[in-house]
């Protein structure tokens, strides 16, 4: 539908025409002009704190802010209709590494680039008529804003919370610079095309893992977020449990060397350790490497490939023998100690005890490099086999013993099926992977037959009373690594004195302002390039010194946002205000924020809470993680093979009767494009559908209700133009039936003991729609569901013609209700009728979401289902109470169940009250 489309619509030629343009303008400017949004802590009413993530001001609101922002809004006006003092905030994510980006392209300083978006996306934000209290605004890359995130860094820094270590980063040689990880491509540098080198350089880090136990426990509290997101953040923090156990070591001539420790979270399959694997890094592979240069060369490739744990994950399995031997702690046996790349330095210890038998890396390696694999755990019939051999060989008067020895020893004696079951066991390990569940112990000497956590037990006790090993929780969480070397960030405020070493910047001497107005290329950031900036002198010996040029991680600043808002022009961080509005009440974003900065949040939430700043354990009690917004795809195919995609709003679409679209013409020159499929909105598929557009041409509520009404939030939306333009006649009717009602005379008040059956029923059906729709709104955020039962009942009324006094009361009762239940979706249009229905007070505050009327919801009548010999025929209305005999009647007089009766015996009629009539004839 083109543009001119929607003003030539009959509607527009009627004087009592919707025009979303001049309604939308003055709702906001009476918003605006009464700073309706602005809120305050002496409110005599709950609080409720409903945030939505904060934008990236990347340039221009895309529909994923749209459908954010509007589900956030929602649940904040809908609240502020039932009585809270609701607080909902906005604010930018401002730095980042886009600004560094447009700043190559466009040769702008990122801050100006930065602070245009913002004026840009601030806007359109505005034009969306959010419920927003503009007057706690921010950008996180203004020094009022990070000052306070220096400030409490410096604090962390001297509770040793944040610290400096070495850290492998992406170096590209060529532009002597840091490279993010998403700078990287296939292995180079972005902009260079090097092969980028791992490099380590000292870089800063927050204690997230003294938390991590906390991060863990809390989320048991959280009945309010998402299963999934709590699975994945479990999953990250990797809680272990297990046991660190100390192998002593000999060298090749058997001379006793540094032992060394494992971690196990399988100490009970000890008795099936045939060597054992250490990360390259590990000191014992340094020490082997002295004397072995085919190892050290091994070692010197092994770090200087990838880090990740994917990789780890999924690279072959790779290993040196370092020629020393680890002693097993109980059989005493020797067992090679080799070198292997999926062993991590700074996980556990660094050192791992290879049971080939049951783990799968251990398998692989073991089979790739001829080491023995053992079986020492068993299923329980595995394990019954295995009792029964050993019973029968103790039965033919043998001397006690395992029944399986290596080479399986079994085959001597006529045991029957067990033998082959046990054989057939072993064989499987052998031949095909590693048995890993847990099971019983078998070939393990004295602790043969123990289940998995007997066999724990028992070690642990062993190896604590000897002093060989403990119990040990480990995580699979790291630090938090905060530093990034890029210009477009908060400084990290630290001055480097090679007398002092690290020394954070005195409080009083902050913030660490970060110039904007800078020459970037690209190469090097600028205050790494600038001498000046990094000169200072050292705040403990007075001499010359340098400034840490590297800056924070932008999740810092995303991870406090939410309590700045609280506080606007606080001196610290938050005030006592903070403590008012926090916990946030209701959080809405991304999934794909599920992770990291859902954990860095709840972290530094934590972190303020030591300092006193807030006063709960947690940062938000609710969570809704909306999906996303998807569309059609369109392209062509170049000559090279290439794809050119092309935007939905330049493709005009042919549909089948089922509304699936079977062809796509480019508008400009009318030849066919392929379709491509729904993909999420993104600029490479070129897919985004641009909301200014869609709000210029519809207005914001049509945009509003079409991204509420189109899914469930938390899955995809598929953005189609169609369902857009039946948000827009929606509205438009009801436009219409709120002014044509207003215009006919005055009617009395609904007098409930004067209404007829009809009135009645239109009532009920408002009372119904008034329940449904709170509870969607409130307690489901099932919003689609709710805007479906607003459209039958304003078909409802469309067809309720009854123009006496007290039809029009109940008319009227029902379109005031609709404009009030409505408003949280559409404000600007029910700002407008609320108006029209001749109301002086507006939407906001003083007045309420109605009220369900109980006596309303009770029926007279009921509908019953009529079968004749099972087969239902009709439906009829009957009175509540209706005795058997006159359902009967009634029943046998409806006319398309007469039909199927006539000219038949009625042999039986049964009748199950409040549900169905069933008519047996023949
Ligand atoms: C012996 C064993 C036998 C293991 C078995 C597993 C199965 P999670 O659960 O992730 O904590 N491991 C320990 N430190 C490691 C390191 N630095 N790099 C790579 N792997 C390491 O995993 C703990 C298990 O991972 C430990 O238990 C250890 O292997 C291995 F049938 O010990 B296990
Ligand atoms: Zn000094």
């Amino acid at each position: 539908m083109s543009p001119e489309a929607v003003q030539t619509d009959s509607a527009a030629t009627d004087p009592r025409a919707y025009d979303p343009q001049a309604v939308e303008a003055s709702a906001q400017r009476f918003w605006n002009d009464t700073q309706a949004f602005e809120v305050t802590e002496t409110s005599a009413k709950p609080k409720y704190y409903c945030l939505s993530m904060l934008p990236y001001p990347s340039g221009a609101l895309h529909m994923g802010h749209v459908r954010n922002y509007t589900i956030g809004d929602v649940i904040s006006r809908y609240k502020r209709m039932t009585g809270f003092n609701v607080l909902q905030p906005m604010g930018w994510d401002a730095f980042g590494l886009p600004a560094e980006n447009a700043a190559i392209k466009n040769n702008t300083a990122p801050a100006k680039w930065t602070y245009a978006n913002i004026a840009h996306m601030k806007a359109q934000l505005q034009q969306m008529g959010y419920a927003i209290d503009w007057s706690r605004e921010f950008a996180t890359c203004t020094p009022d804003y990070y000052v306070h995130e220096q400030r409490m860094f410096v604090r962390l820094m001297k509770q040793g919370l944040a610290y400096r270590k070495n850290s492998v980063v992406n170096w590209d040689p060529v532009d002597q610079t840091v490279l993010a990880n998403e700078q990287v491509i296939d292995g180079r540098g972005w902009r260079t095309g090097a092969l980028v080198e791992k490099r380590e350089i000292p870089q800063w880090f927050l204690k997230i893992t003294d938390y991590a136990q906390q991060l863990l426990d809390g989320l048991d509290t959280l009945p309010g977020w998402p299963d999934a997101v709590k699975t994945m953040q479990r999953n990250w923090i990797g809680r272990s449990e297990g046991l660190e156990i100390r192998f002593d070591v000999v060298d090749g001539h058997g001379n006793a060397v540094e032992p060394l420790t494992v971690f196990t979270t399988r100490p009970d399959t000890l008795m099936g350790v045939t060597f054992v694997s250490i990360a390259a890094e590990h000191p014992l592979a340094q020490h082997a490497a002295k004397s072995d240069a085919d190892l050290a060369a091994f070692i010197a490739e092994l770090r200087q490939g990838g880090v990740s744990e994917a990789e780890l994950e999924t690279q072959v399995k790779r290993g040196r023998d370092t020629g020393l031997r680890a002693i097993h702690p109980i059989s005493g046996e020797q067992v090679p100690v080799y070198v292997a790349n999926f062993v991590l330095m700074n996980y556990g210890t660094g050192a791992v005890m290879a049971v080939p038998g049951h783990d799968e890396r251990d398998w692989e390696f073991a089979r790739a490099y001829q080491l023995p694999i053992r079986m020492v755990i068993v299923p329980a019939d595995v394990r019954d086999a295995l009792t029964e051999i050993t019973r029968d060989v103790a039965g033919h008067n043998d001397p006690m013993r395992s029944a399986l020895g290596e080479g399986g020893a079994i085959d001597a004696y006529d045991t029957g099926a067990a033998v082959q079951v046990v054989q057939e066991f072993e064989g499987r390990i052998a031949e095909e992977g590693a048995y890993t569940e847990r099971g019983y112990l078998v070939n393990s000497g004295e602790l043969d037959g123990l289940e998995y956590q007997q066999a724990f037990d028992a070690l642990a006790a062993r190896f604590e009373q000897q002093g060989r090993g403990q119990r040990r929780v480990n995580y699979r969480l790291r630090d938090w690594g905060v530093s990034r070397q890029r210009y477009w960030g908060c400084p990290i405020p630290v001055i480097l004195c090679a007398k002092c070493g690290d020394v954070p910047v005195p409080e009083e001497q902050l913030p660490v302002i970060l110039p904007e107005d800078v020459a970037f290329t690209g190469v090097a950031s600028p205050i790494k390039a600038d001498p000046e900036w990094r000169k200072t002198t050292c705040p403990q010996c007075g001499g010359a010194a340098e400034r840490e040029t590297d800056t924070f991680d932008t999740f810092m600043e995303s991870s406090w946002y939410y309590a700045r808002y609280t506080s606007p022009g606080a001196a610290q961080q938050v005030d006592e205000r903070a403590k008012y509005w926090t916990p946030v009440d209701q959080y809405i974003g991304g999934i794909e924020h599920a992770i990291l900065h859902l954990l860095y949040f709840r972290f530094y939430h934590k972190l303020m809470r030591d300092q006193g700043l807030v006063n709960s354990d947690e940062p938000a009690i609710n969570l809704l993680t909306q999906g996303m917004v998807i569309a059609e795809t369109f392209y062509r195919d170049n000559a090279d093979g290439s794809k050119d995609w092309i935007n939905p709003a330049d493709v005009e679409i042919e549909k089948d009767a089922r509304g699936h679209i079977v062809g796509a013409r480019l508008k400009a020159d009318g030849k066919p494009v392929q379709i491509g499929g729904t993909e999420k909105m993104s600029k490479s598929k070129n897919n985004g559908v641009d909301p200014q557009l869609m709000v210029g041409k519809f207005g914001a509520d049509t945009v509003r209700l079409f991204s509420m009404f189109a899914a469930p939030p938390e899955q995809s939306l598929e953005w189609n133009e169609a369902g857009v333009e039946g948000m827009a006649r929606f509205l438009r009717r009801f436009w219409r039936e709120v002014l044509t009602h207003v215009s006919q005379p005055d009617h009395p008040e609904v007098d409930a003991a004067q209404l007829n059956a009809a009135q009645k029923t239109l009532r009920r059906q408002l009372h119904e729609t008034i329940q449904k729709v709170g509870d969607d709104y409130g307690r489901r955020h099932s919003f689609n569901t709710a805007i479906a039962a607003l459209m039958e009942l304003l078909n409802h009324v469309s067809k309720f013609d009854d123009m006496s006094d007290m039809g029009r009361a109940v008319r009227h009762e029902a379109l005031q209700a609709m404009v009030l239940l409505l408003n949280p979706v559409t404000p600007h249009v029910c700002h407008a009728l609320w108006q029209a229905l001749g109301h002086k007070e507006t939407l906001l505050e003083d007045v309420p979401f109605p009220a369900v009327d109980p006596a309303a919801l009770t029926r007279d009548s009921i509908t019953l289902a009529v079968q004749v010999n099972g087969k239902l025929r009709g439906t009829i209305d009957v009175p509540v109470n209706v005795a058997k005999e006159e359902a009967e009647r009634l029943a046998l007089a409806e006319p398309s169940v007469a039909q199927f009766v006539a000219g038949q015996a009625v042999k039986k009629v049964i009748v199950v009250p409040g549900k169905i009539v069933n008519i047996v004839v023949g």
